[in-house]
């Protein structure tokens, strides 16, 4: 009666080890098989470039905003601790902007108060967002990242006039 009991125990065990070994095993399998096999990227993965030759490769040797067409405009924008290069970005009533976006240093946030755009600022990644801008006035750009300790300090500004 107390041996049975013993190996009713056992069982119990072995029944909860199982899963506590295979899922993690399971778990990391599926993460090597997305990360490798299907090619996961991240999020608007338009292009790669290199964070320590920024300075020598377009469009990022020449941060700023450029019109592309009437009211089609381009600014490209380069995140690092703690600052965005541009810090201030002016356009007319109306006007739609891509940001072509990368990070010199640590991963940056990239949002833009009042419209849709919040995107994520990696190091090595190019990033593209979009925003049309009806309304007049000054929308806040913040880094919604967290980047280090001048994090809190590290906003811009689209200036719509
Ligand atoms: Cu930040």
């Amino acid at each position: 009666m107390r041996d049975n009991s013993k190996f009713v125990g056992y069982l119990f065990e072995v029944a909860w080890i199982l899963p506590s070994v295979a899922i993690p095993i399971v778990l990391f399998v599926s993460v090597v098989i997305t990360a490798f096999a299907v090619g996961i990227r991240v999020p608007t993965d338009v292009g790669r470039v290199d964070p320590q030759a920024l300075a020598q490769t377009a469009p990022f040797d020449n941060p700023g905003i450029r019109e592309m067409a009437p009211g089609v405009y381009e600014a490209t924008v380069i995140a690092q601790v703690f600052m965005f290069t541009p810090n201030s970005i002016e356009v007319p009533l109306g006007s739609k902007v891509t940001f072509t976006l990368t990070s010199r240093d640590v991963v940056h946030g990239f949002k833009i108060e009042g419209t849709d755009v919040n995107g994520m600022v990696v190091p090595g990644q190019i990033t593209k967002v979009t925003a049309t801008f009806r309304r007049p006035g000054e929308y806040l750009i913040v880094c919604h990242e967290y980047c280090g300790g001048g994090h809190q300090a590290m906003f811009g500004k689209v200036i719509v006039k």
